[in-house]
């Protein structure tokens, strides 16, 4: 029988259990599809050796409950993939949310019924939905990308993606392994498939720019202090931080408001020596203009490229892994001994920038005229951000318009929350949101909070659905853009940009005008009638009522 609730939420990572929580507490009858077979999107799926997050764990949590937030102890500056996995169960049991969850179920689909005004959702287990609302946190880093490279199926060792990792430990010991790529999940795994292969050999397309994480064992007093005051961390992390990433780091240096070609050398290198000590995406929080100027972010570039070019012993090697891009544009990575993986004997680095791997073979991967012998090989190949998730669903809106085409040209979205023609159905964490440079937690928190009031609205107004105005959309496409262009984040081909992945748009999928500016885009529209929104496909007036 077709089961029917007012609202569909589709992933159980950090937002969909927010989600669950929040909007059930506004008395909605909900049902929540993961294909997992547990909570934690990311943290669920991301199971490879090294798997770390690089937000500080009294950061990178939710804030939603002050009682969860002084229950939950962190054991690390930087949270394990399996700790965090935990946390997340925790909050689902904590919370009782488990009950509107149903897992190891994909939905492979979602129709707009235009008739009945609701979304008729199919999921894996041949069953079709209706709700009146889809909520998709379906997470930005969560559809991977599996390179399209010759031979890949003629392979006949294990293969692994590391977004899809196994749950049983995987034992590299005595085998030759090829990792493929180098971002930020493989600068996590090499030093320790290094430590367990007989035999690694990396296939380097592009080299990252890499910064000590300087993880340790959570120091009691600290995790005391904050807790003894943590709305106020929560206030400076949301409101007075970069990206708030790095609110921790903000509370010991301030941010930095001067320009790097406006400061000596010697300055300079100061502050990027305190950055280099702090460890991690303190390096975010430099001088303005390194985001924007090109010669003010070869400052910090090259203090890096020095730093890479100290960590690696052959010089040959330091050489390839050394990049010459703008820095920050792709994300950074926060290593933990990646660098001195490769001045081990069993690590060979091969660079694949100027002619991709030419094939694979039953036996390893052919690459530039020679033959890598391999015995499992690891695709850390990233994913197809911000859209991958919802484009590989068949989500067909208004008038049977797929949202593949609507985001054939450029990820069309108002706010990052909702398409034209698509009514009531609301990304998260999606493309046309800052949440990749931003605490994609509390993105979350807010946009849930802010569709939670917008539900509210259409059921105390006795309308059906709300969408985005088309006119809407051009003009935040264009806000979007013009964002996006005025830094230095287009010189770089980047998940960012969209560049991973084949004919991908660049258009659309980020955000760069800042937290702030975002909500007041989206706190006016609330505020305002929601200007920017059609209800009931434009045949009843905006005014709130
Ligand atoms: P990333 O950062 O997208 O890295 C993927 C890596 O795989 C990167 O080095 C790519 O090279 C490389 N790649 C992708 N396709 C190929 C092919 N076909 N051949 C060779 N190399 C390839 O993904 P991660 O999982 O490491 O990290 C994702 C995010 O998670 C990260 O940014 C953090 O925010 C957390 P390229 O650079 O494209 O030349």
């Amino acid at each position: 029988m077709q089961q029917r609730y007012d609202a569909i939420i589709v992933g159980a990572g950090m937002a969909g259990i927010y989600a669950v929580y929040h909007l059930q507490r506004l008395g909605l009858s909900i049902k929540l599809f993961e294909a997992g077979s547990s909570v934690g999107g990311t943290w669920y799926w991301n199971r490879y050796p090294g798997a770390r997050v690089d937000i500080e764990s009294m950061e990178y949590s939710y804030a939603f409950s002050d009682e969860l937030q002084q229950e939950w102890s962190w054991s690390e500056r930087y949270a394990g993939q399996a700790e965090l996995s935990r946390y997340f169960e925790f909050v689902t049991d904590r919370f009782d949310l488990r009950r509107h969850m149903q897992f190891n179920t994909r939905v492979s689909g979602a129709r707009f019924d235009e008739d009945a005004a609701e979304w008729v959702v199919s999921t894996s287990d041949g069953q079709t939905h209706r709700a009146q609302y889809c909520v998709m946190t379906t997470g930005l880093l969560s559809a991977p990308n599996k390179p399209e490279i010759k031979g890949l199926e003629q392979f006949k060792g294990e293969v692994y993606h590391t977004g899809l990792w196994p749950k049983e430990p995987v034992d590299f010991s005595g085998k030759r392994v090829g990792v493929i790529g180098t971002g930020s999940s493989a600068v996590q795994a090499i030093p320790l498939i290094a430590e367990q292969a007989s035999h690694l050999t990396v296939f380097q397309r592009t080299p990252a720019y890499a910064v000590p994480l300087r993880n340790h064992p959570m120091p009691a007093e600290y995790q005391q202090k904050v807790k003894a005051d943590y709305a106020e961390w929560r206030r400076k992390e949301r409101y007075e931080s970069f990206g708030g990433w790095v609110a921790m780091h903000y509370e010991a240096s301030g941010l930095t408001t001067t320009m790097a070609l406006d400061t000596s050398p010697e300055e300079r290198r100061a502050l990027y020596e305190d950055r280099w000590q702090n460890g991690g995406l303190a390096f975010y929080n430099v001088y303005p203009d390194v985001y924007v100027n090109r010669e003010a972010n070869d400052t910090l570039a090259e203090f890096i490229r020095e730093k890479i070019r100290a960590r690696v012993n052959d010089p040959a090697t330091a050489a390839l892994l050394t990049p010459d891009y703008p820095i920050l544009m792709k994300r950074l990575i926060a290593d933990t001994n990646y660098y001195e993986a490769y001045n081990r004997d069993n690590v060979a680095l091969v660079d694949i920038s100027k002619r991709p791997i030419e094939t694979i073979t039953a036996t390893g991967v052919q690459a530039n005229g020679q033959h890598y012998e391999c015995d499992a090989l690891v695709l850390a190949t990233g994913y197809d951000a911000m859209t991958g998730a919802l484009t590989r669903m068949h989500v067909e809106g208004r008038g049977g318009r797929l949202l593949t085409d609507h985001w054939a040209e450029r990820a069309r979205t108002y706010l990052g929350l909702m398409c034209a023609g698509f009514p009531n159905f609301f990304v998260i964490d999606a493309a046309g949101s800052p949440s990749v440079v931003f605490q994609p937690i509390f993105v979350a928190e807010e946009q849930i909070n802010w569709v939670g009031d917008c539900i509210q609205q259409i059921a105390g107004s006795g309308r059906r659905s709300i969408e985005a105005r088309p006119e809407a959309e051009d003009a935040w496409g264009d806000e979007c853009e013009r964002a996006l262009q005025a830094t230095l984040f287009p010189t770089v081909n980047s998940w960012y940009v969209g560049a991973n992945i084949a004919g991908k748009s660049h258009k659309g999928l980020i955000y760069l005008g800042g937290m702030a500016e975002y909500r007041r885009w989206f706190n006016g529209e609330a505020a305002e009638g929601y200007p920017g929104f059609l209800f009931d496909g434009g045949l009843m007036q905006n005014a709130v009522a």
